[in-house]
């Protein structure tokens, strides 16, 4: 497939044979999607500052994170529920990133089990970890992630409550009952886990996901595995130098696709 596509109308087309839940909850953000909006804006007024007169005849652009080489400076975010957009989900999308020459990031919500992705990922699997209340269920999503070998964990810290999204509220969206959050689900059989995802995203991470979270939490986490650990939603410079001074290895600069916090400042501002 080598027909050169423009993305815009490339999203458009696929958000466009989904249903209305999923193709809202996929595309949308939280309250006035503010934050949303100056995401992609913010993106289109960057402008690279290139250099003159330097041997271009074999680029290169492979590069090393953490510890693994990719072939091309950009590695691809984690997303929840992808199988209600394909029935292939995240394994299809650990395909693409190998296919391409670099690595995915595997959400807590994935639909297909965390082993099967990472057979499909080969060049580098990380995972999107949620502290869920019930810290049983946390580290052994851990050791989970450790035994299928991904390279690194990639903790949300933008999420203590889920965010007000009102495309869900208008559609009482609900992850559909057919699909399971299958890595989350095989983890334990405690009640906490038990919980079906009948809900929204809203009121699922209300209920699981631990609003007391600490700088000391992070620690904790950083001792329950030898892998890097990085923490994913900062948007300010003193967060960055605390979270460095409690451990992780490494901070990802998100406001978690506006979806979070609206009024959020664009993470391509500043990064
Ligand atoms: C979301 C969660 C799953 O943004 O991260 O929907």
């Amino acid at each position: 497939m080598n027909e050169l596509i423009n993305l815009d109308d490339f999203e458009r087309a696929a958000l466009a044979k989904l249903p209305a839940g999923p193709r809202d909850y996929y595309a949308g953000g939280a309250l006035d999607e503010i934050t949303l909006r100056e995401n992609r804006a913010a993106w289109s007024r960057w402008n690279l500052h290139y250099r003159v007169l330097r041997d271009v005849s074999g680029p290169d652009f492979g590069t090393e994170l953490l510890g693994m080489s990719i072939d091309w400076p950009v590695i691809i975010a984690p997303t929840a529920f992808q199988c209600m957009a394909h029935p292939d989900g995240e394994v299809a999308t650990g395909r693409a990133a190998a296919d391409s020459g670099t690595a995915m990031v595997l959400s807590t919500l994935a639909n297909k089990p965390l082993e099967q992705v990472a057979a499909a990922a080969t060049r580098g699997l990380w995972f999107q970890l949620y502290v869920f209340r019930d810290r049983g269920v946390t580290r052994e999503l851990i050791a989970r992630v450790e035994a299928a070998g991904c390279r690194a964990i990639a903790v949300t810290v933008d999420a203590p409550m889920g965010g007000q999204r009102e495309r869900d509220l208008r559609n009482d969206f609900a992850f559909p009952a057919t699909l399971a959050a299958t890595t989350l689900m095989a983890a334990s059989a405690r009640p906490a886990n038990a919980l079906a995802m009948d809900g929204a995203f809203m009121s699922y991470a209300n209920a699981m996901f631990d609003p007391t979270l600490t700088w000391k939490d992070l620690e904790w986490i950083c001792a329950q595995t030898r892998l890097p650990v990085l923490i994913k939603g900062v948007v300010r410079s003193d967060d960055a130098l605390q979270a460095a001074g409690h451990g992780a290895r490494g901070v990802i600069v998100s406001n978690h696709g506006g979806r979070q916090l609206d009024t959020a400042p664009p993470g391509a501002e500043v990064l």
